[in-house]
């Protein structure tokens, strides 16, 4: 294969003693479609395989005291080393190291969107999923390039993590969603919260279907969504609305939102 068609493939290696649970990705789904596509690879890197005691552990208590076992920066080392080599010799141009953890800055659509830049122009990823109470600081100091978090909280590995990153990035692949208007009419990519869906049957346990949506007006149902769409990222995500600026549409319908909503409030009066 030449250059410009590996360049094609977005290629991740995963850092992780669990590497069956990436089955999820690779056996079901859009991200299992665009494997079989060729879209992107992933090979997994067991630092257990790297442990040089015949148990294989690669753990250990925390100097200091304290609950809890450490990850070694050694096994570690040696697996992230073998991924980045089966990276480049797979034929990327280079690669970058993603250490998933709640100490990481915040995973959001446009970092999505940067790093599916990244994958495009042949940068492979390599995903270091810790477990226990975390990763040797110094393993994270030597070799990890950016820490990213999916917010705060804390499971039990990185692994689940890992997992929706890549899915994030992969539906974003150039041919991974069977409808490419899906991908760019998606949540956030407006960047507000998506509007609410509908499908048959017409009314539900007594709920009808909104009428604008059966009426075949396709600008009208447009302006209703975008509509939505405002007044839910006002309602539950302020934040959002804080930090964008609105078209003269958006404004004019984020007076009627307003303005029903003022209404609403004399009526309760
Ligand atoms: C476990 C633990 C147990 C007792 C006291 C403190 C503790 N901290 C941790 C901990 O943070 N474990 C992490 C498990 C170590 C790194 C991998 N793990 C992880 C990553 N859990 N959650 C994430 C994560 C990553 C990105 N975004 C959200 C959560």
């Amino acid at each position: 294969m030449n250059k410009a068609a590996e360049n094609k493939v977005a290629r991740f290696a995963a850092i992780t003693i669990f590497p069956e649970m990436f089955a999820a990705l690779t056996d079901a789904g859009i991200s299992r479609k665009a494997l079989e596509a060729g879209l992107w690879s992933l090979s997994c890197w067991n630092p257990r395989d790297f442990a040089d005691n015949p148990s294989r552990s690669v753990d250990d208590r925390p100097y200091g005291g304290g609950p809890g076992m450490v990850m070694q920066a050694e096994p570690l080392m040696r697996a992230i080393e073998a991924g980045t080599n089966s990276l480049l010799n797979a034929g990327a141009a280079k690669s970058r190291v993603i250490y998933l953890s709640p100490q990481g800055r915040m995973l959001d659509h446009a970092k999505v969107m940067a790093l599916v830049g990244e994958l495009s122009t042949g940068q492979g990823l390599v995903l270091l999923c810790g477990r226990y109470e975390g990763v040797d600081e110094r393993l994270i100091e030597l070799a990890v390039d950016e820490e990213i978090s999916l917010g705060d909280f804390v499971l039990s590995g990185g692994e689940l993590v890992a997992m929706a990153l890549m899915d994030a990035l992969i539906r974003q692949l150039p041919g991974a969603l069977g409808d490419t208007a899906s991908v760019t009419e998606d949540s956030f990519v407006a960047g507000l919260l998506d509007c609410p869906h509908y499908t048959r049957p017409e009314i539900f346990q007594g709920k009808k279907t909104p009428e604008v949506l059966l009426s075949g007006d396709h600008g009208k149902i447009r302006r209703w969504r975008l509509k939505m769409s405002l007044a839910r990222t006002r309602k539950r995500r302020p934040d959002i609305l804080r930090d964008r600026a609105l078209s003269a549409e958006e404004t004019q319908l984020m007076a009627e939102i307003l303005a029903e909503e003022s209404q609403e409030q004399c009526g309760e009066h």
